[in-house]
Formats: structure tokens, C-alpha cells, sequence
């Protein structure tokens, strides 16, 4: 990518955070003494997990027990609703766009939590900038290949470690997983992160997604226990 291109888009990503920047210091995970879930080094001495978890060394697998078989030409991802450039990339484009690694963990709702995966892939919050939220914008809808759903505020979806991944500890993401690309929310409950994503919808307005109609909480912060509406 071009010199220009690239700080084209570091600026509007620098831009994107800047309008979301209060929302983004207030929201829980960072107000909280609590650790960000971020991963060991994010860790120091507090508690490891959060409360009514317990960690798990394998990798369960939880979904509406549909896994759509995706090759890599038939993925693609679209970027749309209140935005000004919307986006629809194949997988060369995708892996094309700066990847980043990160270190984070990983917890699930029915209170098993995987520590410090190792995940590669694009930051959601580069996808944004390129996509150019309009200043209405307030949250995303996230559409997965087998019709689920998940919503998430701004706020949340711009931060560092919201990635869309394509590795998990070095190995390509398996299908069961959310391969070929899935979402990965470290400071939410993962039922945030969709897996075999397809859709970003960026909304003016909130709308909730399959397991938040269903009583799961809006918010989702695992280190505020924040399981349940
Ligand atoms: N597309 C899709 N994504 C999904 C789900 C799903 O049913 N479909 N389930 C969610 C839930 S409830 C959890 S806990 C995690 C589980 O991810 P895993 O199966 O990789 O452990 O994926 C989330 N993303
Ligand atoms: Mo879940």
C-alpha cells in the first residue's frame, strides 16, 4: 500500500476514535480497577479471571449448532448502513489491510473462559475508519453465514483488541471456530464476537441481536459479572 493510503487511513482512524472518545474512557472495562481482559500482560496482580468463571485448557465449541462451510472465495465481507464508503472484501483484499497479533482472552457467557490466545487478523476499528461511520452512527449490527446475529455499541467495537480473525495460536481458524474469519470481543462476553462473519451494519439507532432478544445483557462485561437483562 501506498505511503498516502496508509496515513489516509491512520488519520481517519485517529478521527473515528477522537468522536468516541469520551464513551470509549467511560465504558466499564476501563473505569473499573478490574484487569481488561486483555491478556496476561494486561493482568498484574489481579484476579485472573472474572467473577463465576473458571478457565478451561481445550476450546469448547458453542453456537446455534449451524457451521456453514465457507472457501475462502466464497467469504466476503460487507461494511454497510450509516456509513459514507461501504466496503464488500474478499479474502485477498482482507488479508491485503494491515494484521495486527494480540494476545487475549476469551469468555464465554456459560462461564468457561480460555486464557491468552494468541489471535491474528484485522482490527475492527481499521475497517470502520475505512468505511466512514456517519455522525450518527451509534452501534453495529454483526451478521454471521448461519443467520446469527450480535449487536455492539461503538464504543466497544473500536477498541484495540476487537479484531477480526483469521489464526488462533498459530493454526488458521477451524470452521467449528467461526473459520474462515469470525469477530473476537475480549472485554465483552463472546457471544459479541460472531463467528463466520459476514455483514457489519453500523446503525443509528440500537437494535438487539439473537441472544441479547433473548434475555442475554446488551452490555456484556464479564468483569462486571453483567450476563443476564
Ligand atoms: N455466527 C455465530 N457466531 C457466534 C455464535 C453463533 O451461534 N453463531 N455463538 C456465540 C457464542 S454464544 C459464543 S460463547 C462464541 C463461542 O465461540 P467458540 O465456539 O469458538 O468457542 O461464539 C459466539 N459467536
Ligand atoms: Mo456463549
Amino acid at each position: 500500500m501506498d505511503q498516502d493510503k496508509k496515513k489516509k487511513i491512520i488519520d481517519a482512524r485517529l478521527r473515528l476514535r477522537a468522536r468516541f472518545k469520551n464513551k470509549i474512557e467511560q465504558s466499564p472495562s476501563l473505569t473499573d480497577p478490574s484487569p481488561l481482559g486483555t491478556g496476561a500482560k494486561n493482568r498484574h496482580n489481579m484476579p485472573k479471571i472474572p467473577v463465576g468463571q473458571h478457565e478451561t485448557q481445550n476450546w469448547p465449541v458453542l453456537d446455534l449448532g449451524i457451521h456453514p462451510e465457507l472457501s475462502f472465495e466464497q467469504w466476503s465481507l460487507q461494511i454497510d448502513g450509516a456509513v459514507t464508503t461501504p466496503q464488500n472484501l474478499s479474502w485477498s483484499e482482507f488479508l491485503a489491510m494491515e494484521q495486527v497479533e494480540d494476545i487475549s482472552d476469551f469468555h464465554c457467557v456459560t462461564t468457561w473462559s480460555k486464557m491468552d490466545i494468541t489471535w491474528r487478523g484485522v482490527r475492527l476499528a481499521h475497517l470502520l475508519a475505512l468505511s466512514e461511520p456517519k455522525p450518527e452512527a451509534c452501534h453495529l449490527m454483526c451478521h454471521a453465514y448461519d443467520g446469527y446475529t450480535t449487536n455492539v455499541s461503538m464504543e466497544e467495537a473500536l477498541k484495540d483488541d476487537v479484531l477480526l480473525v483469521h489464526t488462533a495460536d498459530g493454526a488458521p481458524l477451524t470452521r467449528e471456530h467461526g473459520g474462515p474469519v469470525r469477530m473476537i470481543t475480549p472485554q465483552l462476553y463472546a457471544w459479541k464476537g460472531a463467528k463466520w462473519i459476514k455483514r457489519i451494519e453500523v446503525l443509528t439507532e440500537e437494535a438487539l441481536g439473537f441472544w441479547e432478544k433473548r434475555g442475554y445483557s446488551n452490555t456484556a462485561y464479564p468483569w462486571k459479572n453483567d450476563r443476564y437483562s
